[in-house]
């Protein structure tokens, strides 16, 4: 973890390298986020991996809790398994952000599926999660055109990209790397 990067990406200070037990045998792809899950006023760490089980892949994730400036977490949950989104993945994501502005954090979980022939993004919404980072409920699988046949990671932002008031309105923007923009809104995914 670099610490007090500036404008021309380089750090003074870094922390030592962090290893984490992983949760699976195989991986398609990773992904981490850092929010306030149990809202206690200190950040914690969210680490996923998109599991590559013999045929149907599964996101596995799990909380660290007050991160600190040394890049320790003070605990962390157990593990969370969550049904994947195909077989093979060419990479993954992990993205937070209260999209239904309920004051509830929700999780967009993606894999970059990779079926033969042409790929696609393909997403999960975890609605409002709770302080042990549980969702209440999961959307449906959303499926978006990909970029190409084959792939080498893949990630994913939330952001009001066209600045057009997100606060005050229902859409949002959801892109996925390198170029795939998706624009929504609440309304067609509550
Ligand atoms: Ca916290
Ligand atoms: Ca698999
Ligand atoms: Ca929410
Ligand atoms: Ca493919």
């Amino acid at each position: 973890m670099k610490l007090d990067v500036g404008a021309s990406g380089n750090s003074s200070t870094q922390t030592t390298t962090k290893i984490v037990t992983g949760m699976g045998n195989e991986g398609h792809g990773a992904g981490f986020a850092v929010e306030d899950i149990n809202y206690d006023g200190q950040k914690d760490l969210i680490l996923m991996a998109y599991d590559d089980g013999s045929s149907a892949n599964s996101f596995r994730y799990r909380v660290g809790y007050s991160l600190d400036a040394n890049g320790d977490v003070a605990y962390w949950s157990q593990n969370y398994i969550i049904n994947g989104v195909g077989n093979m993945g060419d990479g993954a994501g992990i993205a937070l952000y209260d999209i239904d502005q309920n004051g509830a954090k929700d999780m967009v979980l993606m894999g970059y599926d990779d079926p033969s022939g042409g790929n696609t993004f393909r997403y999960i919404i975890g609605w409002n999660l709770n302080g042990n980072g549980l969702a209440m409920s999961w959307s449906p699988t959303v499926i978006v055109n990909g970029v190409g046949d084959h792939g080498q990671g893949a990630g994913i932002d939330i952001r009001d990209i066209d600045n057009n008031g997100f606060l005050n309105s229902s859409s949002w923007h959801m892109t996925m790397h390198p170029v795939s923009i998706v624009s929504n809104t609440a309304s067609f995914i509550t």
